[in-house]
């Protein structure tokens, strides 16, 4: 069997959750060479297209919607469950890698929750783990709480890059559209990415 620390391969992102893929999506062109992509989602109807992730973990069990911190317990356990069944092939996948970047955006559940477990997972078996979250905007209150709630479990990770929405906005002109200034937004945080840990 592959020790999962074995060889360097390079870094890994996973793009986890609504926020984290279309991150992720929004480097592509920008990579260096050998960096490779994956995602994490609920559904597989939540990918316009596959083909631009190697391997994505598809968390066909997570029914649940709600992102209010009263169900962040329920909701993680539920998380946890479905991702369990895909952690034997997800540490195959990652065999060599180095380090391994979350990328999410918290406040909702597959991002915050799977984030969040995932970096658990990869840090008890000793991987290198960056997590790079950003926090919903301000006026999201409910999302505010959860991702609140949440940043204490992400303790493990080696190294931490945490993004503000309400920041990130300012290098969008006024007037933009909600799609494009996620674009421009998600753009500017390319140089916060640690590819080498
Ligand atoms: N910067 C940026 N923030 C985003 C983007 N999409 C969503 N967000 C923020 O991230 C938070 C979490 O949203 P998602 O990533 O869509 O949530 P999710 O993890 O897919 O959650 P569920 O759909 O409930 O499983 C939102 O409340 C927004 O503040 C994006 O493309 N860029
Ligand atoms: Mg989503």
């Amino acid at each position: 069997m592959t020790d999962i620390n074995e060889a360097d391969q390079g870094a890994v992102l996973i793009g986890i959750g609504g926020c984290g893929k279309s991150m992720v999506q929004s480097w592509l062109p920008r990579l260096p060479e050998g960096v490779r992509c994956m995602a994490m989602e609920r559904d597989k109807r939540e990918f316009v297209t596959s083909k631009l992730f190697e391997y994505r973990i598809i968390l066909t069990g997570v029914k649940s919607k709600s992102s209010a911190v009263e169900y962040a317990e329920s909701v993680q356990k539920e998380v946890q469950t479905s991702l369990t069944k895909h952690l034997p092939t997800l540490d195959q996948q990652l065999a060599g890698s180095n380090p391994v970047i979350l990328v999410a955006g918290l406040g909702g559940v597959i991002g915050t929750w799977g984030s969040q477990l995932l970096c658990n997972h990869l840090t008890a078996r000793e991987k290198s783990v960056v997590t790079m979250l950003t926090m919903p905007f301000g006026f999201e209150r409910e999302r505010i709480k959860v991702a609140e709630a949440a940043l204490p479990g992400f303790d493990g990770a080696a190294h931490r890059v945490l993004c503000f929405n309400d920041y990130l906005i300012k290098h969008s002109p006024d007037g933009t559209s909600m799609e494009d200034a996620f674009n421009i937004m998600n753009d500017k945080t390319f140089d916060l990415i640690p590819f080498y840990e």
